[in-house]
């Protein structure tokens, strides 16, 4: 397949930040575009996200110089080249960026024009993007994990933890599911409005209220599950993602938003355990902080045999860093984020290290989206079986979820809906 001609604009995320989008032409006149979104709480290890630091426009958050280096650096050296498979097309970006983090062109340019490419590809070759990612055994529908309730970073409220997720698996469809997730979504929110909490939402769509504690959140979406009419634990389950980076402090857990107490890693594991035992979660992600490896181990140990322990800013969808968490016995599943490694390659050959070695693939969204739904048909291409990708509104999030209703419109009886068994341990 020839690259005809590829440009890239700055276009605005969900959050009102630059971000970028490329198009592409493939010599058969195929035309597709891809955006790509942008992370809050992020990995110390992602690959670079390459911005302005003109502070005079957007308060340095501009991408132009990336967009630069798709038209003019990328644009030369692509153009009219022939590339015969994503893998080839991905590594050529890699060796022409040649730093270890894709920090010399972006790995927001790159990843636009790698994404750009695959969806070009798709509709020259008149296959479904999933089908093209993931070829004909790409049937698996996951469980949307949705993040009921947003503090952490993502948040201007007095919650310490990033995400509260419901997991709404007992259902036959994915569509059944999204359903199910919707109607607690908004059973929450009477919930929240008869005690006279705010029903504003934060960044990922959910709802953003001051609560007295963390523990709060859960026992409030617990209540909008049952309002619902659904079995917490039988119907809907919980997932956390506390994003305990951004409380890491000193070699402890600061509560910064709460109490603003602190937390050895031990007693941080000691509250995981026995929230596992109160309540009915079925995974953690980053319950811990990306260099607390020594608590990465102790916590998979302690909780790996019961629940879905996720590596997200520990693991940055880097192969290299999962190999090193494989071999230390740390988690037993792996956030996948396009833009944390910045091709989609890289991000396939990820999956299918942690599949390899017995770990899941939980597939993300980051917390500045846009409507690129991409996501969505990469989930199913992998049968990851989960993902998450937001909440109950916001535009951003929601087209994923329209996304994947219609590719299970389209898959028709192969479609497969993942269920509980899409965590580990269950
Ligand atoms: C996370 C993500 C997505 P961000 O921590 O998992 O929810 O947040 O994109 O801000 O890193
Ligand atoms: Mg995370």
């Amino acid at each position: 397949m020839k690259i005809q001609e590829i440009n890239a604009m700055e276009i605005l995320d969900s959050r009102g930040n630059p971000t970028i989008e490329a198009n592409l032409w493939l010599n058969d006149g195929t035309n597709a575009r891809a955006m790509v979104p942008s992370g809050a709480s992020t990995g110390e290890r992602e690959a670079c996200e390459l911005r302005d630091n003109d502070k005079s426009r957007f308060g340095g958050k501009g991408v132009l110089k990336a967009v630069e280096n798709v038209n003019t650096t990328i644009r030369e050296q692509i153009k009219d080249r022939d590339f015969n498979s994503q893998r080839e097309l991905d590594y050529f970006l890699i060796d022409l960026d040649a730093t270890h983090n894709k920090s010399k062109l972006g790995a927001n340019a790159i990843l636009a024009v790698s994404m750009a490419f695959a969806r070009a590809s798709s509709y020259s070759s008149h296959i479904p993007l999933y089908q093209y990612l993931g070829g004909s055994n790409a049937h698996v529908l996951p469980v949307p994990c949705m993040n009921v309730i947003n503090g952490g970073k993502h948040a201007d409220n007095t919650v310490d933890f990033q995400e509260f997720m419901i997991a709404p698996h007992n259902a036959s469809s994915f569509r059944e599911s999204i359903r199910m997730g919707v109607e607690v979504f908004h059973s929450l929110k009477n919930v929240l409005k008869s005690k006279g909490l705010s029903t504003g939402v934060g960044d990922e769509g959910g709802f953003a209220p001051d609560l007295k504690s963390n523990d709060e959140a859960v026992e409030m979406i617990i209540k909008g599950i049952e309002m619902a009419g659904l079995k917490p634990g039988g119907d809907v389950s919980i997932c956390l993602d506390p994003a305990a980076s951004e409380m890491w402090e000193n070699g402890k857990y600061k509560l910064f938003k709460s109490s603003g107490e602190l937390l050895s890693s031990d007693e941080m594991i000691d509250l995981w355990e026995s929230w596992v035992n109160k309540y009915p979660i079925v995974l953690i992600e980053d319950g811990l902080a990306e260099n607390d490896w020594e608590g990465w181990a102790k916590l998979n140990n302690r909780l790996g045999n019961k629940i879905e322990i996720v590596g997200d800013d520990i693991f940055c969808t880097n192969k290299e860093i999962l190999k090193k968490g494989i071999e230390q016995n740390v988690a037993n599943s792996i956030l996948i984020k396009l833009n944390q490694i910045g091709t989609l390659t890289e991000t396939l050959e990820t999956i299918e290290m942690a599949y390899r070695n017995n770990f899941n693939c939980f597939v993300s969204h980051r917390s500045g989206e846009t409507i690129d739904s991409f996501i969505a048909d990469l989930t199913v291409a992998v049968n990851a079986g989960h993902l998450k990708t937001g909440s109950g509104c916001r535009s951003e999030r929601i087209e994923k979820f329209n996304q994947l209703m219609r590719i299970e419109k389209e898959l028709g009886s192969a479609a497969k809906f993942a269920g509980i068994k899409a965590f580990k341990n269950r």
